[in-house]
């Protein structure tokens, strides 16, 4: 086949293989059984990881899709017991006015299967903390489908980790805006602070079940 396009920025040929439809199926079956065996964790083993593991989940991430190919994220990652104690001081000043002070009756009822609370114990057992920053802005321009981008990458990071038996949490201190000081990065935007780590030995999670695929999933055919 000639292509007969005509650009006025570089263009490459993409021509990745084109599975047998079995062979396909087959993976994406693996893939979702994979995902699937996935769980957020709140009770890490302090055992390290290599810093590579942290390498590369984010090299994953990078790989995202995003607007405009900004690629508007900046994850930053600390085993600095010093700094994880910090932040954990901090997280758990604002959880307490989140759980105790304010008047937030159906988020905290929505909440409650979790079983979370206030204490966050695995913001310095995990041996790793790692922070999605957003930028709203690169250069003083401003960078489009910003927290869309952003997300994707997290979900690819978060995928990474699970295929390399990691574990993580998506917490979401709340606000937290602390960590755009903790952790040097002014003028980007706190997105997801994840633990890093593996489950601790005796780990449990909520009995959750995932919606069946009728209710994920509407054909229009
Ligand atoms: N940030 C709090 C509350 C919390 C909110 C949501 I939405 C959750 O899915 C889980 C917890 C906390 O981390 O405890």
């Amino acid at each position: 086949m000639t292509v007969t396009r005509t650009h006025h920025h570089p263009f490459l040929p993409y021509t990745p293989p084109r599975l047998p439809i079995e062979e396909a199926l087959d993976r994406g079956r693996a893939f979702l059984q994979l995902l699937d065996g996935r769980r957020s964790v709140r009770w890490f083993s302090p055992d390290d990881v290599p810093a590579e593991a942290i390498e590369l989940a984010v090299q994953a991430a990078n790989t995202a899709p995003s607007g405009a190919h900004q690629q508007p994220w900046r994850f930053v990652a600390t085993r600095d017991p010093e700094l994880k104690r910090r932040v954990r001081t901090a997280a758990e000043q604002e959880e307490q006015r989140f759980y105790h002070e304010r008047d937030l009756p159906d988020w905290h009822a929505a909440l409650a299967r979790l079983e979370t609370d206030a204490t966050k114990e695995f913001l310095t057992t995990a041996p790793w903390l790692v922070v999605a920053f957003a930028q709203k802005q690169q250069n003083g321009k401003k960078t489009y489908y910003t927290n869309e981008s952003v997300g994707i990458a997290c979900g690819f990071f978060i995928a990474a980790l699970h295929q390399m038996g990691l574990a993580t949490l998506t917490h979401t201190p709340n606000p937290m805006t602390f960590l755009s000081d903790l952790f040097g990065r002014p003028g980007e935007r706190p997105y997801i602070l994840f633990p890093v780590g593996y489950p601790a030995d005796d780990c449990e999670v909520p009995d959750l079940r995932r919606k069946p695929l009728d209710e994920a999933l509407t054909f229009v055919l």
